[in-house]
C-alpha cells in the first residue's frame, strides 16, 4: 500500500550529519524524518573517524549528547610528529589552549541514534529506492520503498546527508554544480587491533617507505594506518606484513613499542579531496560528505559534517520561526568558507606526510624541511594546532 507522510525536513542518510541535524532540529521544535539505506546495526558498527574538534565536543555537550563522550572519550592535548628518526610533540594546550577528543565516529552515531529514538524520532532504516522530487518548488518530496511498500514524504526541505555515494548530489542538474577534485596516488590500510596503542597520543609518522598513523579507541584498542597503493588488494597484506610496516615506520626514536595483537577490523580507504559548489539547489541542502570529501590526514571529515548541520539547523530555525530566508540563502557560502579552510589543511597535511614519487628526492627534502620548520617554529606549530583542533564555527 503506498503511504504518504508529512514532515518539515526530510533527511536522507543517518550518518553523523543526518542524525545530528535531526537532533538539533528536534531541540528547536522542528520535525524531521530520517531515511537510511543500511540497518541500525550496520551504522553503529561502521568504523571510521576518531578525532573530535573541541567545538564539536562542546556542541555535543551543549545539546545533551556528552554523557558517554565525557566518560569514554580520550582528551588529548597534543600529537606527535615522527620523521627522520626524531620525534616531536606539538602541545596544543600550550600553543593555543585547546584540545581534541578521541572518540569513535560509530560511538557518536550510537549516542545520536539512542537520543533520537528516546525522543520518539522517526528514523527508517533499510530503505531502498530513495529519490527526491520537485526540489525547485516549495513542495519537495522524497520517495522510497520499505519492506516492499512505497512511501512518499511531503516536506518543506530536504537535507542531503547521504555521504559521497548518495543520491542527493547527483540529483542536482550537473550544469549547476562545480566540482573541484584531487585524487591522491595512495590509500590507507587501516586496522583496529586488540593491543595497547604505542603512545597515549596520536603519532603521525613520515617515513621514507611511506606514511603511518598510530591512533587508538581505548587503552587496549589501537587504530593503526599505513600508506598503501590506492587500488591495493588487501589480500596482499597478511598480518605479518602490516605489523612489519607499522613497526618500521614507527621506528625507535620515541622509545615506543608496538605490540602485535588480534586484528579485529581491516579496510582500505582511497584518498580524495572533493568539493561540490554550491551546497544547495532550491529546497535541497547538501551537508557533510555528500558535498565534500577530505583525505583523513587532517581528521576533518566528521567535524566538517557537524559544522555544516549546525549552520543548516540555525538557518532552518530562522526560516520556520519567521519566514526569513536569508540564512538559508547564505548556507552554501557560509559552509564553503570553512570547508575550503579544511580542504587546505587536509591537503597540506597529506602532502607533507606521505610518500609521493619514489624518485623525487627534491620533493622529499622539501617535506622534511617543512616538518623541521613546523617543529622548530612556534608560529608554524600554532598554525597546525589552530587548524587541527578546529577553526571556530560560524553560526552567524
Ligand atoms: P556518512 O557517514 O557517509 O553517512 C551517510 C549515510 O547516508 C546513507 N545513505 C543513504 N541513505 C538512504 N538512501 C540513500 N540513497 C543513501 N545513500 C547513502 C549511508 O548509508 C550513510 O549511513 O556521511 P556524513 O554523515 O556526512 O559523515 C561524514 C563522515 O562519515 C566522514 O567525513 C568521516 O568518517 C571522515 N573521516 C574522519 N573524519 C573526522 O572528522 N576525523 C577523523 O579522524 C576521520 N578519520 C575518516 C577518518 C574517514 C575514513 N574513511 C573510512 C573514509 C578515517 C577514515 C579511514
Ligand atoms: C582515527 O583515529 O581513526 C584517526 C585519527 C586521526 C586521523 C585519521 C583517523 O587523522
Amino acid at each position: 500500500m503506498p503511504q504518504t507522510h508529512r514532515t518539515q525536513v526530510a533527511i536522507v542518510g543517518a550518518g553523523p550529519a543526518g542524525l545530528l541535524l535531526s537532533h538539533l532540529l528536534h531541540l528547536a521544535g522542528i520535525s524531521s524524518i530520517v531515511l537510511e539505506r543500511q540497518t541500525r546495526e550496520y551504522i553503529e558498527q561502521r568504523i571510521r573517524a576518531g578525532v573530535l574538534e573541541q567545538h564539536v565536543v562542546e556542541l555535543l555537550n551543549d545539546t545533551g549528547l556528552g554523557e558517554r563522550l565525557g566518560r569514554e572519550g580520550l582528551l588529548h592535548h597534543g600529537i606527535h610528529l615522527n620523521f627522520n628518526d626524531t620525534v616531536h610533540r606539538l602541545d596544543f594546550n600550550q600553543l593555543i589552549g585547546r584540545s581534541i577528543t578521541v572518540y569513535g565516529q560509530h560511538e557518536v552515531v550510537k549516542d545520536l541514534v539512542a537520543a533520537r529514538l528516546e525522543a520518539g524520532a522517526d528514523i527508517r532504516f533499510s530503505v531502498a529506492d530513495t529519490a527526491i522530487h520537485q526540489v525547485d518548488t516549495d513542495q519537495p518530496a522524497v520517495s522510497f520503498t520499505h519492506d516492499g511498500d512505497s512511501h512518499t514524504i511531503e516536506c518543506g526541505f530536504i537535507a542531503g546527508c547521504d555521504g559521497f555515494h548518495g543520491i542527493c548530489r547527483p540529483s542536482i542538474p550537473q550544469d549547476l554544480l562545480r566540482i573541484h577534485e584531487r585524487i591522491y596516488p595512495f590509500g590507507w590500510l587501516g586496522i583496529l587491533a586488540e593491543t595497547t596503542p604505542p603512545s597515549d597520543e596520536l603519532i603521525y609518522s613520515s617515513h621514507d617507505d611511506g606514511f603511518a598513523l598510530y591512533s587508538m579507541r581505548a587503552a587496549d584498542v589501537a587504530r593503526l594506518y599505513v600508506q598503501c597503493a590506492p587500488d591495493e588488494d588487501i589480500a596482499n597484506w597478511p598480518d605479518d606484513r602490516i605489523w612489519q610496516a607499522l613497526g618500521e615506520r614507527l621506528g625507535s626514536a620515541g622509545g615506543w613499542s608496538l605490540n602485535k595483537g588480534p586484528i579485529i577490523e581491516r579496510g582500505i580507504t582511497a584518498m580524495r579531496s572533493f568539493v561540490a559548489e554550491p551546497m544547495q539547489h532550491g529546497r535541497l541542502f547538501l551537508a557533510g560528505d555528500a558535498a565534500h570529501i577530505v583525505p583523513p590526514t587532517g581528521a576533518k571529515g566528521m567535524n566538517l559534517a557537524v559544522a555544516d548541520v549546525r549552520i543548516l539547523s540555525r538557518a532552518l530555525e530562522t526560516f520556520f520561526a519567521s519566514g526569513d530566508e536569508h540564512r538559508l540563502k547564505d548556507y552554501s557560502a557560509r559552509c564553503l568558507a570553512r570547508v575550503w579552510q579544511a580542504q587546505r589543511f587536509s591537503w597540506w597535511m597529506t602532502s607533507m606526510l606521505h610518500r609521493f614519487d619514489d624518485n623525487d628526492s627534491y620533493g622529499r627534502r622539501l617535506q622534511l624541511a617543512e616538518l623541521e620548520y613546523l617543529t622548530s617554529s612556534k608560529a608554524a606549530a600554532r598554525s597546525l594546532a589552530e587548524n587541527y583542533t578546529g577553526l571556530p564555527f560560524d553560526e552567524g
